[in-house]
């Protein structure tokens, strides 16, 4: 490598998981959107040799790579912790066959749940499925590790995963670019056998698995991934992975240090060599005692999980306290330094989202019970609409109804249940549970589903899915919901933009009190995405009969004031805010919410 052709760049974990890829002779990357792996597909886009996409759920995602690595193309998937979980099943038997082409899966684990529904820490499911983990600790490191799993895939043939967290995905440090290598695929093996995953070659499989692990332990008893920092006159180890590694350098604490960065399967051996040779050992990890656990499976006598908590992100303080407890420092980091306190403030809909009418509506409705879905109209959850009775996970909405439905219909209550999915959840796994839907169905059960069709997966940044394309003419995907329901045999699918405010409020109602089964599909595009820019509203104070119903939808621009002259506060909209939506002016009893000519942006412009 000359200096030439090497660049220092600040990139995030993510843009160097991208980076290592395509320096790997990656071919294809995909991936479902979730935080915090996003922008690894969006970075990878930037390469044009390898073909990245956005697949419709993980599962499919896993399939995709699976299929370049029968090819012997390397193939990278990533996904947020809780899509390995939907994509296990393709996975537990993948990783009983050879590889051809080195696989990498991507997990972004999200301790602290900064933007996930769970904490699971996917360290464990790398474990049972069989899988050689590595841990980066900065984006250099994640940028290595892409290429060395990829080389550890195909010399060991085991599938790897590379176990990243929230902060590393998205935190930037300075990483050194690398040429990309280039690797030709041999093509599939179509004489082989390797990929069919039936009795007798499953069975054989086990034997497969557990030479191969039995081979990586060995590699792992002197690899450089792991990294011993031996100190003068001291008498305790840390052990410790990732991020936390850099976390406990910041404090210089006087230990020695085992940094793994191959965090499974780790070397009994090497592990009982050093760890002999301490008086105390202590384990430093996020979430569960993972390591923790595999050294006492050896027989190592070691502490960690006591002094540090089981669940969010250790930051350096925390690390200071634990460390305290455990006798290593002495009368430190009793206080969390430069703690600021900020006021509490709850996430809502942007201004002019295409949920907030549809929330609004149920609010002011009568329905008891709304079991909510897994996308920005979780919001609705949280106040002004406080409006969801469950938020379990992607999909599970629609089988949840079911259940329900029958289990009240046995108990002889008939209250209407309503439902509510994006079109994004619909698209990733929501469809089974459509299909599940016209087994047994009986005409006098009440549910309503709405789908919320805002034409993109929008809590993730606004991906496409299966039906963005009807709004965006550069995409590909253009499923109609309604046309699809119909042809699977639901005989009441109805269509409604819910903007007409009036109009979707009464055929919610016609829909919520018919006896049975009803479908709408609520075809509002989401504001932000498509970028919603009409003349803006204002409220008229003269009018205006100060009953905050308007202010009731939660829409950003909208806030009581005190205008001159006028002693009771009145409503007033933000004009620099306002994407005209006109929901706010819809629900005002008196038409105090009067429409401007212009945009905002129109109306600078004439100014000037
Ligand atoms: C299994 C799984 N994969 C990914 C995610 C990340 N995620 C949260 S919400 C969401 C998108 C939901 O899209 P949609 O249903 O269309 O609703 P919208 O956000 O557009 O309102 C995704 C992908 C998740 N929570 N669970
Ligand atoms: S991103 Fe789109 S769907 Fe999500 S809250 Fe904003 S406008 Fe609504
Ligand atoms: S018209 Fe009203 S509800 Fe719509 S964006 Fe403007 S302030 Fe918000
Ligand atoms: S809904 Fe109309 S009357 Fe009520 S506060 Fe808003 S602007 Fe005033």
């Amino acid at each position: 490598m000359t200096e030439s052709n090497m660049k220092k760049r600040a990139l995030t974990g993510n843009q160097a998981i991208a980076r290592g890829f395509y320096e790997a002779g990656g071919v294809v990357a995909s991936s479902y959107p979730g935080s915090p792996t996003v922008e690894i597909i969006e970075s990878s886009k930037a390469y044009e040799d390898v073909y990245s996409e956005f697949s419709t759920n993980e599962k499919v995602a896993l399939e995709v790579g699976l299929g370049a690595s029968f090819n012997g193309s390397r193939a990278l998937v990533a996904m947020k912790h809780v899509g390995i979980n939907i994509a296990f099943d393709p996975l537990m038997t993948f990783t009983q066959t050879p590889i051809a082409g080195g696989f990498l899966l991507v997990t972004g684990d999200d301790p602290g749940l900064a933007s996930s529904q769970n904490e699971q820490d996917n360290r464990v499911l790398g474990k049972f499925a069989n899988m050689c983990i590595l841990d980066p600790s900065d984006s250099q490191e994640a940028k290595n590790y892409t290429k060395i799993a990829l080389d550890i895939s195909e010399e060991f043939s085991i599938p790897m995963m590379l176990r990243i967290t929230s902060r590393l995905c998205h935190s930037r440090s300075v990483v050194t670019e690398e040429d990309r290598i280039n690797k030709k695929a041999i093509g599939m093996d179509v004489k082989s056998e390797n990929y069919c995953m039936i009795p007798p070659l499953s069975r054989k499989a086990q034997y497969f698995m557990k030479e191969r692990l039995e081979r990586l332990k060995e590699y792992a008893y002197d690899t450089e991934l792991n990294i011993l920092d031996l100190k003068e006159g001291t008498d305790t180890l840390i052990i410790t992975s990732g991020l936390m590694y850099n976390n406990l350098k910041e404090l210089d604490p006087p230990v020695s240090i085992w940094k793994l960065g191959m965090i499974y399967p780790i070397s009994t051996k090497r592990a009982l060599e050093i760890s002999k040779k301490f008086k105390k050992v202590i384990v430093l990890e996020e979430m569960t005692p993972f390591i923790e656990n595999e050294l006492k499976l050896m027989g190592i006598k070691c502490e960690g999980q006591k002094y540090f908590s089981f669940t969010g992100e250790l930051d350096v303080e925390d690390i200071e306290h634990g460390l305290n407890d455990a006798g290593i420092l002495k009368n430190q980091g009793n206080d969390k330094k430069g703690f600021v306190e900020t006021v509490p403030r709850f996430p809502v809909f942007c201004t002019g989202c295409p949920h907030r009418p549809t929330f609004d509506i149920l609010k002011k409705s009568k329905v008891k019970i709304l079991i909510g879905d897994i996308g920005c109209y979780s919001l609705a959850f949280l106040p002004p609409f406080e409006k969801s009775n469950s938020i379990i996970s992607m999909g599970a909405s629609i089988g949840i109804s079911k259940g329900l439905r029958k289990a009240m219909s046995k108990n002889n209550s008939k209250d209407p249940i309503v439902t509510v999915i994006g079109d994004g959840t619909f698209f990733h796994s929501g469809l089974p549970g459509f299909v599940n839907l016209l087994h047994q169905k009986k005409e006098d059960e009440n549910i309503t589903i709405i789908i919320l069709d805002n034409r993109t997966t929008a809590m993730t940044g606004g991906q496409h899915n299966g039906s963005s394309g009807l709004y965006n003419k550069n995409d590909d995907m253009k499923i109609g919901i309604k046309t699809l329901l119909d042809t699977m045999g639901f005989d009441r699918v109805k269509e409604i933009n819910q903007y007409n405010y009036k109009s979707a409020k009464k055929l919610f109602e016609e829909e919520i009190s018919h006896e049975g089964l009803s479908i709408i599909v609520a075809n509002g595009p989401c504001a932000l995405k498509y970028n919603m820019e009409k003349p803006y509203f204002y409220v008229d104070p003269e009018i205006c009969i100060s009953c905050r119903s308007c202010i009731r939808t939660g829409c950003p621009p909208l806030r009581m004031v005190k205008y001159e002259g006028i002693e009771k506060l009145k409503s007033s909209i933000d004009n620099d805010m306002c994407v005209g939506c006109s929901v706010c002016a819809q629900v005002c009893p008196v038409n105090a919410i009067k429409q401007s000519e212009k945009t905002q942006k129109e109306a600078e412009k004439s100014d000037n």
